[in-house]
Order: structure tokens, then sequence, then C-alpha cells
């Protein structure tokens, strides 16, 4: 089976969750079997009552590597968007993962000036005035990963585009075929709404 697991990680707002959303439905229309795995959806089903310690975090990581193994083994890709701050978790993540498959660990590297700016759930602003504790980038840290398979700055790229750079990362790893790279239909309908 070919498939393998594709790991985002990034700070908050970093634009993990969208990233993966469009790469699903591009691999999808390809026609590849396609999971996602979501930090915030996760910790709703599977890690409800963790919370954001180092420990928790861990635990949280290891959870998801360890269904997104599963899942890969039963011939699926797995999309994770999952902060995973910690490069320790990471790389035990990638030992579980490889027993199966290949692990593609993707950088979402959009710098934190960004992220602030968008703040997408307001967590930003109540961390900065310091009423979030152990929030990531600004009161937790973030450990940038050192050897990434593939770097993608959100920042400097429409999410089209993001998307595109990343599946064409997985062409050149021989993981994807290059109709993946081809336009969709929702290209299509990202130029019609332009
Ligand atoms: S991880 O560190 O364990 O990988 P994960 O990706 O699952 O994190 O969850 C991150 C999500 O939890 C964020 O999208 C954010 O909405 C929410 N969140 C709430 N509190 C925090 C916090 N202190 N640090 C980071 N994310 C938080």
């Amino acid at each position: 089976v070919n498939s393998f697991v594709l790991w985002l990680t990034g700070l908050p707002g970093s634009g993990k969750t969208t990233l993966a959303a469009n790469l699903e439905r591009r691999l999808v229309e390809a026609g590849y079997l396609v999971d996602g795995l979501d930090g915030d959806v996760v910790r709703i089903h599977l890690s409800a009552e963790l919370g954001f310690s180092k420990r928790d975090r861990d635990t949280n990581i290891d959870r998801i590597a360890w269904v997104a193994s599963r899942i890969s083994r039963a011939g699926a890709i797995v999309i994770v968007s999952a902060i995973s701050p910690y490069a320790e978790a990471r790389a035990r993540a990638r030992e579980t993962v490889e027993e199966n498959c290949p692990f593609v660990e993707v950088y979402v590297s959009t710098p934190l000036k960004v992220c602030i700016e968008r703040d997408p759930k307001g967590l930003y602003r109540r961390a900065l005035k310091g009423r979030l504790r152990d929030f990531t980038g600004i009161s937790a840290p973030y450990e940038i990963p050192t050897a990434a398979d593939i770097t993608i700055d959100t920042a400097d790229s429409s999410e089209s585009e993001s998307a595109l750079r990343v599946a064409d990362g997985l062409v050149s790893l021989g993981l994807l075929s290059e109709e993946v790279l081809l336009s969709t239909t929702s290209d299509l309908a990202e130029v019609l709404t332009a």
C-alpha cells in the first residue's frame, strides 16, 4: 500500500488546518483515499481531558501518531494538522508511523508576527494580555523543526499555491502521481470567485 502520513506542524494561526483541508480536497479529487486528523477535532473526540502542559501535549501527539499509523496501515493517506511544538514528540510520531509507512514532516513556517495579525480565534490577544497560560508562541515554546521534509510559509502564497507547493514536494518524494498538480474544480472555483 502506498500510503503515507503528512504531518503539518506550526504555530497557532499558521494555516495548518486550511492547508490540510485544501490538500485533502485535492487528493480526494485525484482519487486517493485520504483522512485528516486535526488537533482541534482530536481534542474534542480523543483528547478531551488534556490541557496544554508539555506532558498533555506529548500525550495528545502520541495518540494522534498512533491513530495516524493505524489508518495508514489500512491504506489511506493521513494528513495531520497539530501544533506539535516539541521536537521530541514529533520524532516519536515519526518512529511510530515509520513502522508502517513514510512520514513526511511539513513545517508551516508562517512568521509569528503574521499569526498574531491573523489571530483567528482571538487567543493571541488573550495570551499577549497575560490572560492565557501555556499559549504556544507567547507563553509556551514552539521548537522549530530543523530537518522538515517540506517547509511552507502561508504568508507569501495563496491557499491554493501553498497546497500545490506541498503536493509538488510529495510528487518529488515519489509519494503522489503528477496528476495531483493539474488544476482542479476547486482551482477554477477560486479563479471565478477572485
Ligand atoms: S498540540 O500542542 O497538542 O499539538 P493541538 O494542535 O492539538 O496542540 O491544539 C491546538 C488548538 O488548541 C489550537 O488551535 C487552539 O485553538 C487551541 N488552544 C487552546 N489553548 C491553547 C494553548 N494554550 N496553546 C495552544 N493552543 C491552544
